[in-house]
């Protein structure tokens, strides 16, 4: 809350992660410094975001960095940004991107790294020439123990269930950054006068029930005849109901963006299969997943239609599932309308 921005109690997230680590004795402080490497990537796109639109100009008046960088699509230049925090931090052994087709070894013969990272490095990315919310997301594993050899894509093909942190940055009005390891969910606003991601959103829970849902309904006419069933009864007036109807529709089309208003707020965002997208658009491994564990640790439900996201096999990098997310009682309605139960 702004109290704590502005009160006595002013917590970094840096400070933050030194006090989670030494909850858990034996840790050798390898996964707070991959915390810490993502932050500041996460400052360095945010940073780029916030001169996005000025490329011409910088163009114009020769202002470039060395490298020619701010000339770069910027979703290119998040994900040479993250690759790079990563590669000199040393933690991790290998990266998943949703901008690279092949997953990205970061050390060879003897990684000493415990962590595989996968990313989408700006998600919304089509939203950036028109200044609208865009974001990154974050899913952080662990290399399995027992694995041969280098790490490999197959060491990080592992069920959603066995992330051991998520998380995702939202560059919209404020920055923020919101993460969990499994013990509750915590959001961190970037001050920029500071340079420092502040402790502002302390264990988010979202509500059980919700007003607002966001699907994009263009494709109505693709859709499965549960879900046609499911929108129109949210949109069907019930003024005696609780929360009354109709609800409100919300749809940014930045996924982070969307899911961010409705952990806060309390809703449902439905990607779901449809006839051009047989397997819904977003991707298990960089969207789904992460999103899926943080809305679980705040109390709501992740589901392909059909199923827990977190338990979904994975067998490709870049594979894509259908998603209902958000307030339990919402996705759970979602499920039952689905399901042909009412
Ligand atoms: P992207 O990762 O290529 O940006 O695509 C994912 C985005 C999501 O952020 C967003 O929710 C969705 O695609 C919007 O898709 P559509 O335009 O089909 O509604
Ligand atoms: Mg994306």
């Amino acid at each position: 809350t702004a109290s704590t921005l502005s009160g006595g109690s002013l917590k970094t997230l840096e400070q933050f992660i030194i006090e989670r680590e030494s909850d858990s004795p034996g840790s050798t402080g390898q996964f707070s410094r991959l915390l810490r490497d993502l932050a500041l990537a996460a400052k360095v796109v945010e940073r780029d975001v916030r001169k996005a639109g000025l490329v011409d100009i910088f163009g114009e008046t020769g202002d470039v960095n060395v490298q020619g960088e701010v000339q770069k699509k910027l979703d290119l230049l998040a994900h040479e940004e993250f690759v790079r925090a990563l590669r000199r931090g040393g933690e991790v052994c290998l990266i998943g991107s949703e901008e690279h087709a092949e997953a990205i070894p970061l050390q060879f013969d003897d990684c000493q790294g415990k962590y595989i990272v996968l990313f989408d490095p700006l998600d919304g990315s089509s939203n950036v020439d028109v200044n609208v919310s865009i974001g990154t997301i974050f899913s952080i594993y662990k290399v399995p123990e027992d694995h041969a050899g280098p790490v490999s894509v197959e060491n990080a093909l592992q069920p959603g269930r066995d992330q051991v942190a998520a998380g995702y940055i939202v560059y919209g009005s404020s920055t923020i950054l919101v993460y969990t390891t499994g013990n509750g969910v915590n959001g961190f606003t970037l001050d920029p006068s500071i340079g420092e991601f502040l402790l502002s959103h302390p264990n988010i829970r979202t509500p059980e029930m919700g007003e607002m849902y966001s699907i994009n309904e263009g494709n109505y006419n693709s859709w499965e005849p549960g879900l046609k069933e499911y929108i129109k009864w949210m949109q069907t007036e019930a003024p005696e109901d609780d929360p009354p109807r109709p609800f409100t529709t919300r749809y940014i089309g930045s996924f982070v963006a969307d899911f961010h208003r409705n952990l806060m707020k309390g809703g449902v965002y439905i990607y779901p299969a449809n006839a051009r997208n047989p397997s819904g658009k977003l991707r298990l491994m960089y969207e789904a997943n992460p999103m899926a564990f943080i809305i679980e640790q705040a109390g709501g439900i992740a589901s392909t239609g059909n199923g827990r996201i977190l338990d979904v096999p994975p067998e490709a990098l870049h594979q894509r599932c259908p998603v209902y997310i958000g307030s339990p009682k919402m996705v759970e309605m979602a499920k039952s309308f689905l399901a042909g139960e009412r």
